[in-house]
Protein backbone atom coordinates (compact mmCIF):
# COMPACT_ATOMS: atom_id res chain seq x y z
CA UNK A 1 0.00 0.00 0.00
CA UNK A 2 2.05 3.15 -1.06
CA UNK A 3 1.22 5.84 1.23
CA UNK A 4 0.61 9.40 1.08
CA UNK A 5 4.61 10.38 0.81
CA UNK A 6 5.20 7.50 -1.54
CA UNK A 7 6.88 7.84 -5.04
CA UNK A 8 5.76 4.89 -7.20
CA UNK A 9 8.79 3.95 -9.84
CA UNK A 10 8.17 1.58 -12.66
CA UNK A 11 12.10 1.27 -12.89
CA UNK A 12 14.81 -0.98 -10.76
CA UNK A 13 15.58 1.51 -7.98
CA UNK A 14 18.41 3.66 -8.41
CA UNK A 15 21.61 3.01 -6.97
CA UNK A 16 22.66 5.12 -4.24
CA UNK A 17 25.93 7.27 -4.68
CA UNK A 18 29.01 5.15 -3.12
CA UNK A 19 27.86 1.77 -3.82
CA UNK A 20 28.66 -0.35 -6.37
CA UNK A 21 26.57 -1.29 -9.49
CA UNK A 22 27.55 -4.62 -10.72
CA UNK A 23 24.10 -5.35 -12.37
CA UNK A 24 22.64 -7.23 -10.15
CA UNK A 25 21.39 -7.65 -6.42
CA UNK A 26 24.53 -6.39 -4.11
CA UNK A 27 25.88 -9.08 -1.29
CA UNK A 28 26.71 -7.76 1.66
CA UNK A 29 28.53 -10.07 3.73
CA UNK A 30 28.00 -10.18 7.80
CA UNK A 31 30.89 -9.42 9.97
CA UNK A 32 30.20 -9.85 13.80
CA UNK A 33 32.46 -8.51 15.97
CA UNK A 34 30.76 -9.32 18.73
CA UNK A 35 30.97 -12.50 21.22
CA UNK A 36 27.10 -13.20 21.76
CA UNK A 37 25.50 -12.89 18.04
CA UNK A 38 23.02 -15.75 17.30
CA UNK A 39 24.96 -17.33 15.04
CA UNK A 40 28.06 -16.00 14.70
CA UNK A 41 28.90 -14.95 18.23
CA UNK A 42 32.46 -15.02 19.31
CA UNK A 43 33.85 -16.20 16.55
CA UNK A 44 35.60 -12.81 14.95
CA UNK A 45 35.15 -11.34 18.85
CA UNK A 46 39.06 -9.82 18.44
CA UNK A 47 40.53 -7.46 15.73
CA UNK A 48 42.65 -9.76 13.83
CA UNK A 49 40.17 -12.28 13.28
CA UNK A 50 37.68 -9.79 12.59
CA UNK A 51 39.58 -8.65 10.03
CA UNK A 52 41.31 -11.80 8.38
CA UNK A 53 37.47 -12.48 8.24
CA UNK A 54 36.44 -9.41 6.11
CA UNK A 55 39.16 -10.12 3.71
CA UNK A 56 37.72 -13.49 3.35
CA UNK A 57 34.35 -11.89 2.78
CA UNK A 58 35.60 -9.31 0.05
CA UNK A 59 37.88 -12.40 -1.38
CA UNK A 60 34.99 -14.47 -1.74
CA UNK A 61 32.97 -11.65 -3.69
CA UNK A 62 31.47 -9.64 -1.17
CA UNK A 63 30.10 -6.43 -2.07
CA UNK A 64 30.72 -4.57 0.95
CA UNK A 65 31.42 -6.30 4.46
CA UNK A 66 28.66 -5.16 7.58
CA UNK A 67 30.88 -4.79 10.65
CA UNK A 68 28.64 -4.51 13.85
CA UNK A 69 30.05 -4.54 17.33
CA UNK A 70 26.40 -4.93 19.04
CA UNK A 71 24.27 -8.49 18.95
CA UNK A 72 20.86 -7.47 17.77
CA UNK A 73 19.61 -11.11 18.90
CA UNK A 74 16.74 -10.83 21.35
CA UNK A 75 17.16 -10.20 25.08
CA UNK A 76 20.77 -9.85 24.07
CA UNK A 77 22.82 -7.41 26.48
CA UNK A 78 23.25 -3.80 25.09
CA UNK A 79 26.62 -2.39 24.88
CA UNK A 80 28.53 0.63 26.04
CA UNK A 81 29.76 3.25 23.35
CA UNK A 82 33.12 2.81 24.15
CA UNK A 83 33.48 -0.74 23.53
CA UNK A 84 31.36 -0.23 20.72
CA UNK A 85 33.81 1.70 19.20
CA UNK A 86 36.79 -0.30 20.17
CA UNK A 87 35.12 -3.94 18.34
CA UNK A 88 34.18 -2.01 15.42
CA UNK A 89 36.43 1.07 14.45
CA UNK A 90 39.91 -0.46 14.53
CA UNK A 91 38.13 -3.32 12.23
CA UNK A 92 36.40 -0.79 9.86
CA UNK A 93 39.79 1.00 9.21
CA UNK A 94 42.14 -2.11 9.03
CA UNK A 95 39.56 -3.24 6.30
CA UNK A 96 39.65 0.26 4.79
CA UNK A 97 43.16 0.12 4.05
CA UNK A 98 42.76 -3.17 2.37
CA UNK A 99 40.35 -0.96 -0.24
CA UNK A 100 37.21 -3.33 1.25
CA UNK A 101 34.01 -1.44 1.31
CA UNK A 102 32.66 -1.50 4.61
CA UNK A 103 29.62 -0.34 6.06
CA UNK A 104 29.02 -0.09 10.22
CA UNK A 105 26.35 -2.23 11.49
CA UNK A 106 24.77 0.49 14.40
CA UNK A 107 22.25 2.28 16.02
CA UNK A 108 24.29 4.75 17.80
CA UNK A 109 25.30 7.78 15.99
CA UNK A 110 28.90 8.26 17.30
CA UNK A 111 29.71 5.09 16.00
CA UNK A 112 28.89 5.83 12.90
CA UNK A 113 30.08 8.84 12.57
CA UNK A 114 33.79 7.27 14.09
CA UNK A 115 33.37 4.86 11.11
CA UNK A 116 32.55 6.77 8.44
CA UNK A 117 35.68 8.79 9.29
CA UNK A 118 37.74 5.70 10.12
CA UNK A 119 36.29 4.71 6.55
CA UNK A 120 33.29 2.98 6.14
CA UNK A 121 31.45 3.98 3.35
CA UNK A 122 27.49 3.15 4.52
CA UNK A 123 25.83 3.66 7.72
CA UNK A 124 23.45 0.27 8.62
CA UNK A 125 21.35 1.29 11.35
CA UNK A 126 18.78 -1.35 12.35
CA UNK A 127 16.49 1.30 14.05
CA UNK A 128 16.22 3.60 11.35
CA UNK A 129 16.99 6.55 13.49
CA UNK A 130 14.73 5.77 15.97
CA UNK A 131 17.20 4.51 18.54
CA UNK A 132 19.16 7.72 18.91
CA UNK A 133 18.01 10.52 18.04
CA UNK A 134 21.38 12.44 16.82
CA UNK A 135 21.75 9.81 14.23
CA UNK A 136 19.53 11.36 11.63
CA UNK A 137 21.29 14.38 11.45
CA UNK A 138 24.55 12.54 12.18
CA UNK A 139 24.21 10.82 9.18
CA UNK A 140 23.05 13.82 6.79
CA UNK A 141 26.25 15.47 7.91
CA UNK A 142 28.36 12.04 6.73
CA UNK A 143 26.59 12.57 3.39
CA UNK A 144 26.71 8.27 3.12
CA UNK A 145 24.45 6.24 1.71
CA UNK A 146 22.42 5.54 4.74
CA UNK A 147 20.28 1.80 5.77
CA UNK A 148 17.54 2.47 7.51
CA UNK A 149 15.44 -0.86 8.99
CA UNK A 150 11.80 -1.31 10.40
CA UNK A 151 12.14 -1.26 13.93
CA UNK A 152 9.62 -1.11 16.23
CA UNK A 153 11.49 -1.54 20.03
CA UNK A 154 15.27 -2.57 21.42
CA UNK A 155 16.22 -6.88 21.44
CA UNK A 156 14.91 -7.21 25.26
CA UNK A 157 10.72 -5.56 24.29
CA UNK A 158 10.78 -6.60 20.35
CA UNK A 159 9.19 -9.85 20.49
CA UNK A 160 6.18 -8.79 22.58
CA UNK A 161 5.71 -6.07 19.98
CA UNK A 162 4.80 -8.52 17.07
CA UNK A 163 1.62 -7.65 16.60
CA UNK A 164 0.31 -6.10 12.92
CA UNK A 165 -3.31 -5.98 11.04
CA UNK A 166 -1.50 -6.54 7.70
CA UNK A 167 2.07 -6.72 7.81
CA UNK A 168 3.13 -5.42 4.81
CA UNK A 169 0.65 -2.86 4.80
CA UNK A 170 2.32 -1.62 8.37
CA UNK A 171 5.42 -2.19 7.69
CA UNK A 172 5.31 -0.36 4.29
CA UNK A 173 3.28 2.60 5.84
CA UNK A 174 5.99 2.81 9.16
CA UNK A 175 8.63 2.90 7.01
CA UNK A 176 7.13 5.43 4.60
CA UNK A 177 6.89 7.88 7.88
CA UNK A 178 9.90 6.97 9.12
CA UNK A 179 11.66 7.99 5.86
CA UNK A 180 10.03 11.43 6.03
CA UNK A 181 11.03 11.85 9.48
CA UNK A 182 14.60 11.46 8.43
CA UNK A 183 14.47 13.46 5.42
CA UNK A 184 12.85 16.48 7.75
CA UNK A 185 16.43 15.83 9.86
CA UNK A 186 18.23 16.50 6.35
CA UNK A 187 19.22 13.17 5.40
CA UNK A 188 19.23 12.94 1.55
CA UNK A 189 16.57 11.01 0.37
CA UNK A 190 18.88 9.36 -2.63
CA UNK A 191 21.38 7.75 0.02
CA UNK A 192 18.70 5.73 1.34
CA UNK A 193 17.96 2.02 1.53
CA UNK A 194 15.03 0.64 3.38
CA UNK A 195 14.87 -2.57 4.97
CA UNK A 196 11.56 -4.39 6.40
CA UNK A 197 14.11 -5.86 9.31
CA UNK A 198 13.20 -9.32 9.19
CA UNK A 199 13.31 -10.73 12.57
CA UNK A 200 12.87 -7.35 14.34
CA UNK A 201 9.16 -7.32 16.15
CA UNK A 202 8.36 -10.53 13.39
CA UNK A 203 6.99 -13.61 14.06
CA UNK A 204 7.81 -16.16 10.97
CA UNK A 205 4.66 -15.75 10.04
CA UNK A 206 5.24 -12.01 8.81
CA UNK A 207 8.66 -12.79 7.71
CA UNK A 208 7.56 -14.71 4.57
CA UNK A 209 5.09 -12.35 4.68
CA UNK A 210 7.36 -9.49 3.83
CA UNK A 211 9.21 -11.54 1.71
CA UNK A 212 6.48 -12.35 -0.12
CA UNK A 213 5.50 -8.86 -0.52
CA UNK A 214 8.40 -7.08 -1.18
CA UNK A 215 6.72 -5.92 -4.50
CA UNK A 216 4.54 -3.84 -1.93
CA UNK A 217 7.71 -2.61 -0.12
CA UNK A 218 9.22 -1.66 -2.95
CA UNK A 219 6.50 0.65 -4.22
CA UNK A 220 7.74 3.15 -1.50
CA UNK A 221 10.28 3.87 -4.56
CA UNK A 222 13.67 2.83 -2.47
CA UNK A 223 16.11 0.14 -2.62
CA UNK A 224 15.69 -2.37 -0.34
CA UNK A 225 18.07 -4.44 2.00
CA UNK A 226 16.85 -7.86 2.99
CA UNK A 227 18.85 -9.25 6.11
CA UNK A 228 17.36 -13.22 6.46
CA UNK A 229 20.02 -14.68 6.93
CA UNK A 230 20.50 -17.49 9.08
CA UNK A 231 17.23 -16.33 11.00
CA UNK A 232 14.13 -18.21 12.57
CA UNK A 233 11.54 -18.00 9.99
CA UNK A 234 14.13 -19.98 7.89
CA UNK A 235 14.67 -22.58 10.21
CA UNK A 236 11.11 -22.75 10.98
CA UNK A 237 10.36 -23.16 7.17
CA UNK A 238 13.67 -26.10 7.42
CA UNK A 239 11.48 -27.77 9.97
CA UNK A 240 7.63 -27.34 8.61
CA UNK A 241 8.92 -28.95 5.63
CA UNK A 242 10.55 -31.81 7.49
CA UNK A 243 14.53 -30.69 7.54
CA UNK A 244 13.44 -31.25 11.86
CA UNK A 245 15.26 -28.84 13.98
CA UNK A 246 18.31 -27.13 11.71
CA UNK A 247 20.56 -24.45 14.24
CA UNK A 248 21.37 -21.24 12.29
CA UNK A 249 24.86 -22.12 11.34
CA UNK A 250 23.02 -25.00 9.31
CA UNK A 251 20.38 -22.72 7.43
CA UNK A 252 23.07 -21.29 4.39
CA UNK A 253 21.87 -23.54 1.64
CA UNK A 254 18.36 -22.61 2.93
CA UNK A 255 19.47 -18.53 3.09
CA UNK A 256 20.83 -18.72 -0.55
CA UNK A 257 17.59 -19.87 -1.42
CA UNK A 258 15.86 -17.03 0.31
CA UNK A 259 18.45 -14.72 -1.26
CA UNK A 260 17.51 -15.80 -5.12
CA UNK A 261 13.99 -15.45 -4.13
CA UNK A 262 14.49 -11.75 -2.80
CA UNK A 263 17.22 -10.95 -5.52
CA UNK A 264 14.35 -12.20 -8.08
CA UNK A 265 11.13 -9.38 -6.06
CA UNK A 266 13.75 -6.66 -6.90
CA UNK A 267 15.80 -6.64 -3.56
CA UNK A 268 18.48 -4.25 -3.98
CA UNK A 269 21.02 -6.08 -1.49
CA UNK A 270 20.93 -9.03 0.68
CA UNK A 271 22.73 -9.22 3.98
CA UNK A 272 24.22 -12.46 4.05
CA UNK A 273 26.94 -14.91 6.81
CA UNK A 274 27.51 -16.99 3.38
CA UNK A 275 28.77 -14.88 0.71
CA UNK A 276 29.87 -17.46 -2.03
CA UNK A 277 26.34 -19.28 -1.91
CA UNK A 278 23.97 -16.25 -2.16
CA UNK A 279 26.55 -15.01 -4.62
CA UNK A 280 25.36 -17.42 -6.94
CA UNK A 281 21.60 -17.33 -5.51
CA UNK A 282 21.74 -13.24 -6.66
CA UNK A 283 23.41 -14.30 -10.12
CA UNK A 284 21.08 -17.15 -10.93
CA UNK A 285 18.26 -14.63 -9.84
CA UNK A 286 19.59 -12.36 -12.82
CA UNK A 287 19.64 -14.47 -15.06
CA UNK A 288 16.17 -14.91 -14.45
CA UNK A 289 14.78 -11.83 -14.29
CA UNK A 290 16.71 -10.98 -17.53
CA UNK A 291 14.35 -13.45 -19.66
CA UNK A 292 11.30 -12.83 -17.53
CA UNK A 293 8.78 -12.00 -19.87
CA UNK A 294 10.47 -13.02 -23.20
CA UNK A 295 9.12 -15.96 -23.27
N1 LIG B 1 19.80 -8.24 11.00
C1 LIG B 1 20.70 -8.34 12.00
C2 LIG B 1 21.68 -7.35 12.17
N2 LIG B 1 21.74 -6.28 11.35
N3 LIG B 1 20.90 -5.09 9.50
C3 LIG B 1 19.99 -4.95 8.54
N4 LIG B 1 20.03 -3.87 7.74
N5 LIG B 1 19.01 -5.88 8.33
C4 LIG B 1 18.89 -6.99 9.11
O1 LIG B 1 17.96 -7.78 8.90
C5 LIG B 1 19.83 -7.16 10.17
C6 LIG B 1 20.83 -6.17 10.34
C7 LIG B 1 20.66 -9.52 12.91
O2 LIG B 1 21.31 -10.62 12.36
P1 LIG B 1 22.83 -11.07 12.76
O3 LIG B 1 22.86 -11.16 14.26
O4 LIG B 1 23.02 -12.38 12.10
O5 LIG B 1 23.79 -10.05 12.26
Amino acid sequence: MPTAHSVVTTEGPRVPEGLPAPGRCLVMGILNVTPDSFSDGGRYADTSRAVARGLELAAQGADLVDVGGESTRPGARPVGLEEELARTVPVVRELARAGVLTSVDTMHAGVARAAVEAGAGLVNDVSGGLADPAMARTVAGLGVPYVAMHWRAPSHEMDRRAHYGDVVADVTAELGTRLWRLVDEGVDPARVVLDPGLGFAKRPEHDWALLAGLAELRELGFPLLVGASRKRFIGAALAAGGAGDVPPAGRDVATAAVSALAAAAGAFCVRVHDVPASLDAVRMAAAYTEHLGRT
